[in-house]
């Protein structure tokens, strides 16, 4: 049997009480360095009643305060540095679309520590310095680029920083330079595989054997799309940019779950409603605790992702506990006419019915009433110029949409290329509702 591979062979398939070992040493000098050094967490710990005192290994977290997305907010720009400016080497910044950004600052032991994260998830894949890895997460603020591109060189594979966009030279890169391994989110790896086969490239033709995908959801259906088109094995990859970026979680060869870092991020799940830690293999929001960053460590960070953590043993061989892919986000759950709607579930019900993952969702309140329209990109094949047929395929299509959801959408099915393709994050909702509110 071929050996498995690993990056850190010895802190991935650490056993569990050595794990925890660690995790308590760094909390504790953790919750003592942020206490000292960052008055926002002072104040927080005071009023909370908890001194550094009090925790004295990974099993006192709980008594620590949450932060959230407004604390960040408010301390913005220095007020949860836990380190001078002087010995940061970085900022990386969420996109900001509503109020203040996020700004992460990094020292030079953030960025190793963060790479070797990175670096972990390639190996997952499959790749070492044989490959050739074509970094196309935008580069910038964003963490994508900068995380993959750390990772790669790490591993050791001849690194292709493409950053996002300009599909053609991707394209072009990909072919000529035989690129095996290609980091992007999902729904730019499915442009992409879609534009090389109108090219007139088949599966086989194309070079790549793995595919490092992440940064927004995506679901199972989504994967085998994407894999058949480019004939590769794809891998999820899930992170943050107030925990570094990228990397937090990865996926080895198994794909049933992200292998959380768990020597560098501690992951609890509570109810989101009451904050109350929940037992392992339910679902809740996602909280996490970075045991070791030094620039910009955060203490229970409430991410809003719901999902659910497994510790069933992992026939790879990795101990670290794994976290399911999220479902979304609290944030990004639709309420439509009183029904939670999760956009993942749109999506599971069109790949399954045949469609593309080409798709806008639309909800808008007309009269005080939700409307909820879905458009539905159809490819060539699938096109048809006679009304009836399509009347017919959107009436199908409607009954699938409500026998997942409890509702029924509008659906329209368009011509092909009639939805816009992103080369980044997806916008897969348009709620204007909130423009009314
Ligand atoms: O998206 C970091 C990243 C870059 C992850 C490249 C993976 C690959 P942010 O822009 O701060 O950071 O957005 C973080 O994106 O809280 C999730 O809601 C979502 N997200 C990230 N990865 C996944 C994933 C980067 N694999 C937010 N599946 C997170 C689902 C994801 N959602």
């Amino acid at each position: 049997m071929e050996e498995k591979r690993y990056y850190q062979k010895e802190i991935e398939t650490m056993p569990l009480e050595e794990i925890q070992r660690i995790q308590s040493e760094k909390i504790v000098k953790q919750v003592k360095n942020v206490y000292d050094n960052v008055k926002y967490y002072r104040d927080l710990m005071d009023a909370k009643g908890v001194s550094p005192e009090d925790i004295k290994g990974i099993e006192d977290i709980h008594k620590l305060p949450f932060v959230s997305k407004a604390d960040l907010r408010e301390a913005y720009p220095f007020g949860m540095l836990a380190r001078p400016l002087s010995d940061c080497v970085r900022i990386h910044s969420t996109s900001g679309t509503t109020g203040k950004r996020v700004v992460a600052y990094y020292t030079q032991h953030d960025i190793d520590l963060w790479d070797e994260c990175c670096a972990r998830a390639i190996v997952a894949a499959g790749g070492d310095e044989n490959d050739i890895c074509q970094v196309s997460y935008g580069f910038g603020l964003f963490t994508g680029g900068a995380g993959l591109n750390g990772g790669s060189h790490k591993v050791g594979c001849l690194t292709l920083p493409m950053s996002s966009g300009n599909t053609d030279r991707q394209m072009q890169f990909i072919m000529d330079m035989g690129a095996t391994i290609l980091c992007c989110t999902p729904s730019y790896a499915a442009y992409l595989g879609e534009s090389l086969h109108e090219q007139g490239y088949s599966a086989d033709d194309i070079p790549l054997k793995a595919g490092i995908f992440g940064a927004e959801p995506w679901t199972e259906e989504m994967r085998h799309n994407i894999e058949d088109t480019l004939g590769i094995k794809a891998y999820d990859i899930y992170g943050l940019t107030e925990l570094s970026g990228p990397g937090v979680s990865f996926e080895c060869e198994e794909q049933a779950g992200m292998h959380i870092n768990e020597d560098h991020f501690y992951a609890e799940i509570i109810n989101p409603e009451t904050g109350e830690p929940l037992p392992e293999g339910e679902i809740g929001e996602l909280v996490f605790t970075s045991l070791d960053k030094e620039a910009f460590p955060l203490l229970r960070y409430r991410t809003r992702d719901l999902c659910r953590l497994t510790r069933k043993k992992c026939s790879c061989g990795r101990t670290h506990v794994r976290m399911s892919k999220p479902l979304g986000r609290s944030d990004d759950m639709m309420i439509i006419r009183g029904v939670n709607v999760f956009p993942s579930q749109i999506e599971t019900v069109l790949l399954n019915e045949g469609y593309t993952p080409n798709y806008q969702i639309i909800v808008d309140r007309v009269n005080n009433t939700d409307t909820f329209d879905i458009n539905v990109e159809l490819t060539p094949d699938q096109f048809s110029d006679k009304v009836s047929d399509i009347a017919k395929m959107e009436k199908d299509l409607v009954a699938a949409m409500r026998s997942m959801l409890g509702i029924g959408p509008k659906v329209h099915l368009l011509p092909p290329k009639s939805v816009v393709r992103s080369e980044g994050k997806a916008v897969r909702v348009v709620d204007k509702r909130k423009l009314h509110d």
